[in-house]
């Protein structure tokens, strides 16, 4: 069998082992929930073999769609488990907007859009593409408004985030700063469990993981109500990852419209206005990186990680821009292999003091942020650079299976076990 057919049915089986029948688990262990972005990076994966499921997929996490538009960060669809948060830990019931499932009071990166119009593209039946995308475009369309309002209602072009979960790069270095304001004083009781099957030094560090708890306590104290948090809450961070990851999801947004028939205007409006705000506010010219803008503190994060890759995902950066980062994932002290590390893409720059090659989402490599990068180099005509961090990829899967994260300076896998979104990314990067 070759080398590309066994990891595509190993990938496979990953994907069907973590199947709950309603939806796929993030892994078999820690992560037994639904969680967003996970759903829609694993639809992309299971529409390369099987629409139907992921059309189910969509369905299910839109399931827990909040009467506001938000679309949350977890689902507990079956209640409890030996994960914590807990469901009832989030108070979501003080919201008048929660829905009927249980779930956090948070959001993750939007990828959902763009995860649809993959489905519709790979559906040889046209019919029931067209009927799906008529069937969510709506909801879609009311989460990408929540957005606007909830997180930018100064209309600003940049969504903000109001908890370093709400990135999906839950440790990144760049939130050590404004992390380090957050008294940990008034944390909520509570009872950590993400260490139970992973190893602590691949975990964030305790007062981290009580600073993650301190903002729940206000958030749900603030019975969830975007306009008390806009003033109130003490994380309040315009994120590079997230206003891509939108920007990216409004073009596909706008394809499904057009599609559809649907009127683009307010949708266009958007593209614009976040097009010009990467430049004015997120590009630091003498770096030649972008860098997010902390609201609360008014001025830059001044940390460089691979965040600053995704404007070439999102179509946000012009050529010369491009070029500038590209030399940034080159240079050997940052991003790229030299004597220390093997692997592309270290989660953090190599040469940022917070930079840990272990520790979850501060050094090591994410098959979900490759895949984003190689779509960004490919978009941009960087076509070599993206086929070495392809494979790259591939070897790391070979060499260390389908795991959470990976050590760039070897290959041992880190984190979760049998994850499937790395196991639906390689999918869709073979076919
Ligand atoms: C990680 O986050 C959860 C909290 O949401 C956790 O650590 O308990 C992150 O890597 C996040 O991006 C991901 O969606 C989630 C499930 O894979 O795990």
């Amino acid at each position: 069998m070759s080398r590309v057919v066994s990891l595509a049915d190993e990938a496979k089986r990953i994907l069907r082992q973590n199947d709950t029948g309603g939806f796929v688990k993030p892994s078999p262990k820690q992560y037994p929930h639904q969680w967003n972005w996970d759903a829609a990076l694993i639809a992309i994966g299971l529409a390369t073999f099987d629409v139907p499921r992921a059309q189910a997929e969509v369905r299910k996490l839109l399931e827990g769609q909040w009467r506001d538009g938000m679309v949350p960060h977890i689902l507990y669809h079956d209640g409890p488990s030996d994960y914590f948060p807990t469901p009832d830990f989030w108070e979501t019931q003080r919201s008048p907007n929660a829905p009927t499932v249980q779930t956090s009071g948070l959001t993750q990166p939007p990828v959902l859009a763009t995860a649809v119009r993959a489905i519709y593209e790979r559906d040889e039946d046209k019919d029931r593409a067209r009927s799906f995308v008529r069937e969510v475009y709506p909801k879609l369309l009311a989460w990408h408004r929540w957005f606007r309002t909830a997180r930018d209602p100064k209309n600003t072009g940049l969504v903000a985030i109001i908890h370093p979960w709400e990135s999906g790069m839950d440790n990144s270095t760049r939130w050590t700063e404004a992390l380090a304001r957050i008294s940990p004083t008034d944390v909520p009781e509570y009872e950590r469990r993400d260490r139970q099957h992973v190893a602590a030094d691949e975990r964030p560090v305790t007062g981290d993981y009580d600073r993650f708890m301190a903002l729940i306590g206000r958030y749900r104290e603030a019975a969830w109500d975007a306009s008390v948090l806009y003033d109130t809450a003490p994380f309040y961070v315009q994120d590079t990852f997230t206003s891509a990851v939108l920007h990216r999801a409004d073009e596909d947004l706008m394809f499904l419209a057009e599609l559809l028939g649907e009127p683009t205007e307010e949708i266009g409006g958007w593209l614009e206005r976040t097009r010009n705000a990467f430049d004015t506010r997120l590009w630091d010219e003498n770096a030649g990186l972008y860098y997010d803008f902390d609201l609360r503190a008014g001025r830059s994060v001044r940390e460089n990680t691979c965040a600053t890759f995704l404007p070439l995902y999102a179509g946000l950066a012009s050529e010369t821009q491009a070029a500038r980062l590209v030399e940034h994932l080159l240079n050997p002290d940052e991003y790229a292999p030299d004597e220390h590390t093997r692997y592309f893409l270290p989660s953090a720059a190599k040469n940022s003091p917070y930079f840990e090659p272990r520790r979850y989402w501060r050094g090591p490599v994410w098959l979900n942020i490759n895949w984003l990068v190689i779509q960004g180099l490919r978009r941009y005509g960087y076509a070599e650079v993206a086929e070495t961090v392809t494979a790259h990829t591939l070897e790391l899967i070979e060499r260390g299976g389908f795991a959470e994260y990976y050590d760039p300076r070897g290959s041992e896998p880190c984190g979760a076990r049998d994850f499937s979104w790395s196991a639906a990314l390689m999918l869709e990067l073979l076919s």
